[in-house]
């Protein structure tokens, strides 16, 4: 756990209760739409500040999880705290991207395919390579988390296991390559 990168979390939480808290001082703090304020207040801290890597509406999405978990599970713990926690183990950076578990669906022979696996030998990367039409299962898997065969598509298991399917060249290899900064 990167300890330093919670504690800076628990504070920029601290700091935003406060600032929220005068911002809405007429009704007390009371706003029933602060994961909007509190998002438009922490995107840039979060982003540019702690390397944190997403779109408002996903912050806004992790806000309000931290919410209802803290609620459903600890109603009386320190908020910042908790939230802290929820965002290190849903949110967070990759402490090493190369961590995550990486295959790419794809098969010989696709053009696309073709510019992906070039970055990868470029990069050095490990990327298990799955052949959608030398192994049926792969295809498979394909179309069940897509719902299509179109490919490449990057597989990433984070060390939590939780999965993300990433489609489209271009994409790819932006996040390949971000991976090895
Ligand atoms: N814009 C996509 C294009 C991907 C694409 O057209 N893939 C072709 C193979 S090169 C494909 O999978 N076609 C079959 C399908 O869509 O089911 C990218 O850059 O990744």
């Amino acid at each position: 756990m990167n300890t330093e990168l919670r504690t800076n979390i628990v504070e920029l939480l601290r700091e935003t209760e406060r600032a929220h808290h005068e911002a809405f001082a007429a009704t007390d703090g009371a706003d029933p739409d602060w994961p909007i304020w509190y998002a438009d207040y922490l995107m840039q801290p979060f982003t540019q500040r702690l390397g944190f890597d997403f779109h408002k509406s996903q912050l806004i999405y992790c806000l309000m999880n931290a919410d209802l978990e803290h609620q459903a599970r600890s109603p009386d713990s320190d908020w910042p705290e908790f939230y802290a926690d929820q965002f290190m183990d849903r949110c967070a950076p990759s402490e090493s991207p190369e961590e995550d578990k990486l295959a790419l669906y794809h098969y010989y022979g696709c053009p696309f395919c073709s510019m992906v696996t070039a970055g990868i030998d470029r990069l050095g990367l490990d990327v298990e390579l799955r052949d959608i039409f030398e192994n049926p299962q792969y295809r498979a898997e394909l179309i069940e988390a897509r719902g299509r065969a179109t490919v490449p598509v990057l597989r990433i298991t984070c060390p939590n296991g939780e999965e993300h399917w990433m489609s489209e060249s271009r994409d790819i290899l932006d996040y390949l390559e971000k991976s090895v900064v």
